[in-house]
């Protein structure tokens, strides 16, 4: 039978032919599916404002403007797996307590008297801090202060969404009746200690605060251990402490320091990422594109598209990716290019 006869006639039975499509179905390597981007820090505030202006954080239940790759527009998707957004809080504002499968993370970009409560323990949010609200759990965020809040979100909506399995269930109260005094968790399983009897999980940490006093200070002391990466200079992994691994198992985030003059080696990893700068300034090249980052904006590298970062001056990084769940499943690759 000729093919496209062939392939009318399997059609109608809900059929294909393999050998068609065998080669886009496994790859000689990942495909660029997704574009680099930059959000830059000025126009999310100035759209902020007009957000701010225009809905109360109790209306729109969360509210946020979803950063969206320009390959993936109408998908609330920064990358493939991952969706990302900048939230604003106002003084006085709350949004109020829901849980769902999804699991988020937070950096915090600006703001003082934040906070979010989570699965009943309240933490206040300070500038740089990472903060988790594993699936399941009820959060609602709030600002006592006299300042706006604003944080980068990353939630791994996508991947729930794949799988289809995702549940949702808003609270009885707006906010949560506290169960737990604040810092319990950190005091609890990241002094160096676990309560005798613990029982650690596998999927999310017990401590979902990590505060950004505490980060700088371990990048500061490691500086001076000069042993940097030639490509990632001194890049470190948000952990749960009780095991070891990425705090949420389909989210792996990373704090990253780079002294001043730094020069990175051209590498490649399979994780597209997300970036936010926390301090200071970088350029970035992506593929042939170069860019130039600064505080508070937000950019997308694609999976397995050649980077290298450049700094005048020492900058710090955050950045989140899928990489725990590829590593899961035996799927992560990295390669630097040939110096
Ligand atoms: C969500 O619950 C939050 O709790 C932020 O702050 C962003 C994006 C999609 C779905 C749920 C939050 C979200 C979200």
């Amino acid at each position: 039978m000729e093919a496209g006869e062939l392939r009318q006639r399997l059609d109608g039975d809900n059929m294909a032919p393999l050998w068609e499509v065998l080669r886009g179905l496994t790859p000689r390597e990942p495909r660029q599916v997704i574009d680099p981007i930059v959000w830059r820090a000025e126009t999310i505030r100035a759209n902020m404002v007009v957000a701010c202006e225009s809905i109360s954080a109790e209306d729109a239940e969360r509210r946020v403007l979803v950063l969206e790759n320009p390959r993936l527009r109408g998908r609330s998707m920064a990358t493939n797996s991952l969706y990302a957004g900048i939230q604003m809080i106002l003084p006085g504002e709350t949004a109020p307590s829901h849980r769902h499968t999804a699991s988020a993370l937070r950096l915090i970009l600006a703001g003082e008297g934040g906070f979010t409560t989570v699965d009943g323990e309240k933490v206040t949010m300070a500038k740089g801090d990472f903060i988790i609200t594993p699936s399941g759990v009820f959060h609602d965020h709030g600002a006592e202060g006299s300042d706006a809040v604003m944080w980068l979100d990353g939630l791994d909506v996508p991947i729930v969404q794949l799988l289809n399995a995702g549940f949702s269930a808003d609270d009885t109260n707006e906010r949560q009746n506290l169960s737990r005094p604040a810092g319990d968790s950190l005091a609890r399983y990241a002094s160096g200690f676990v309560p005798v009897g613990h029982m650690a999980s596998t999927t999310t940490s017990p401590v979902f605060h990590y505060p950004y006093v505490r980060a700088k200070a371990a990048l500061t002391q490691l500086a001076q251990a000069d042993d940097w990466d030639d490509a990632v200079a001194l890049k470190l992994r948000y952990t749960d402490p009780t095991t070891g691994s990425s705090p949420i198992a389909s989210m792996a985030a990373f704090l990253q320091l780079f002294p001043a003059g730094f020069r990175g080696r051209t590498y490649r990893e399979t994780d597209a990422v997300v970036a936010c700068i926390v301090e200071g300034e970088l350029r970035v090249k992506i593929g042939s594109q170069a860019i130039e980052v600064r505080e508070g904006d937000v950019f997308v590298i694609p999976g397995w598209e050649w980077r290298s970062f450049e700094a005048d001056a020492s900058c710090v990084l955050f950045s989140f990716s899928d990489r725990s769940l590829q590593e899961s499943l035996g799927f992560w690759r990295s390669e630097k290019a040939a110096t």
